[in-house]
């Protein structure tokens, strides 16, 4: 499957394909590739072959979801082939870049709109920022919450570019009264879903990081994450960096919608697996929690030699890792990691440990990250109705023969 592009099927999600995702995939996909067979034999292993997202692991088609493979965190920068991909509803099915615009409007002194020619006339900023779900690492909650059932892949480092938000909401001047930042992309609704609506403090807003992101790895932003221009809030979930911006709305208060209540909030207090929580027992979820991710060796492997590369990475939001450490013992003695030479203020660190098994047999390796604000993984994650912001220690067993 590796090679060409192509997904593999995890899920069962396929049934629920609407004909309108469906025919502009696969379309395009048999344009590209000719790849008629899986159309004909699908079940739940089959790999579909589509243009740009080589051996993503696919988690929903009805609205687009790919995961990336562990092995692809051998990579400081994700290359956007293999960059997650999160849609709540239907990408835009028509944009055109000429006729688009983006609205600043709300509690500003003076409201205006932007041509694409317009924003590329702000000067541009480049952050590096590893950008994760808030629902990575789902599948492992224990018990078992709804959502994407993402493992470990639902999370990728790029270089974004394009103007400060701050730049632009500058030129319209914020009022006294304005609080919150509203983002609406151009997705398409289905039905009667609430559409994809969130907004962000304005010291986020404000702060010279947060981008109104328009590349991406040094090309321009493709369809999946949101051509022609996204917010871009760094060291935070996922969520907040809405894709295909077309309005910018400064606000009094925190937006009220569903993907800001109940949508993306924790309990207040650690609850018992299983337990309900009060609306008002909540708060919205901001910045990532610290996470470290074993890349290889791969869970459920068999090794010939007993010379292991150990490789993974680790991120936390608006913290700088300062540790990672690597049990090769089911987390009876630790050692130290090697931080990897590359860094920026937002994106995740490479690490690597070298280690000799005495002997053949099984073993359970574990990674566990320390991050600047004393924040460690730990060994059971934070269980909560969605399954957000899953961090415990990422463990693999091999076989080491
Ligand atoms: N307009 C819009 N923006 C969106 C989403 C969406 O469904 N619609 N998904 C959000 C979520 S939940 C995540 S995790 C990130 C994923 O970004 P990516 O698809 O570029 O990896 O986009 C966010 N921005
Ligand atoms: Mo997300």
């Amino acid at each position: 499957m590796r090679g060409s592009a192509s997904y593999t099927f995890c899920s069962f999600e396929y049934i629920m394909i609407s004909r309108h995702d469906f025919l502009a995939r696969i379309s395009a996909a048999m344009v590209a590739t000719n790849a008629v067979r899986p159309l004909l034999a699908w079940s739940s292993t089959e790999a579909v072959s589509v243009p740009g997202k080589d051996g993503m692991i696919l988690r929903s088609f009805r609205f687009l979801d790919l995961e990336m493979p562990t092995e692809y965190f051998n990579s400081w920068l994700t290359p956007v082939s293999h960059f997650f991909v999160r849609n709540h509803m239907h990408e835009p099915s028509t944009l055109d870049p000429m006729e688009w615009r983006l609205r600043i409007r709300g509690e500003v002194e003076r409201p205006f709109a932007l041509s694409l020619a317009e924003l590329r006339k702000f000067e541009s900023h480049n952050v590096t920022n590893t950008l994760e779900c808030a629902g990575n690492g789902r599948a492992f909650q224990k018990p078992h919450v709804p959502g994407v059932q993402w493992q470990r892949g639902a999370v990728g480092t790029a270089r974004f570019a394009g103007p400060r938000l701050r730049d632009v909401l500058m030129r319209a001047g914020v009022k006294e009264t304005g609080k919150h930042v509203m983002f609406r992309g151009l997705d398409e609704v289905p039905g009667k879903v609430p559409p994809f609506i969130r907004s962000i403090p304005i010291e986020k807003a404000m702060d010279e990081d947060t981008l109104i992101a328009t590349r991406m790895n040094e090309a321009a932003l493709t369809k999946d994450h949101g051509f022609p221009a996204r917010a871009l809030v760094p060291g935070w979930i996922g969520a907040a960096s809405c894709k295909w911006l077309t309005e910018i709305k400064v606000l009094g208060k925190e937006f009220e919608g569903n993907f800001m209540n109940p949508g993306y909030r924790l309990p207040n207090h650690p609850i018992e697996p299983g337990e309900a929580v009060k609306a008002e027992d909540t708060h919205s979820m901001t910045a990532l929690n610290v996470k470290s991710v074993i890349a290889t060796p791969s869970d459920a492997t068999t090794l010939k030699s007993h010379a292991l590369h150990i490789q993974g990475a680790a991120w936390a939001g608006e913290a700088n890792i300062v540790r990672v450490e690597v049990s090769t013992d089911s987390g009876a003695t630790w050692q130290p990691a090697q931080l990897g030479s590359e860094q920026s203020r937002f994106a995740w660190r490479l690490w690597s440990h070298q280690w000799k098994a005495p002997k053949a047999g099984d073993y359970v390796i574990m990674a566990r990250a320390t991050d600047s604000q004393g924040r460690t993984q730990p060994a059971t994650a934070a269980w909560n109705p969605s399954g957000y912001l899953y961090n415990a220690i990422d463990q693999v067993k091999v076989h080491v023969s």
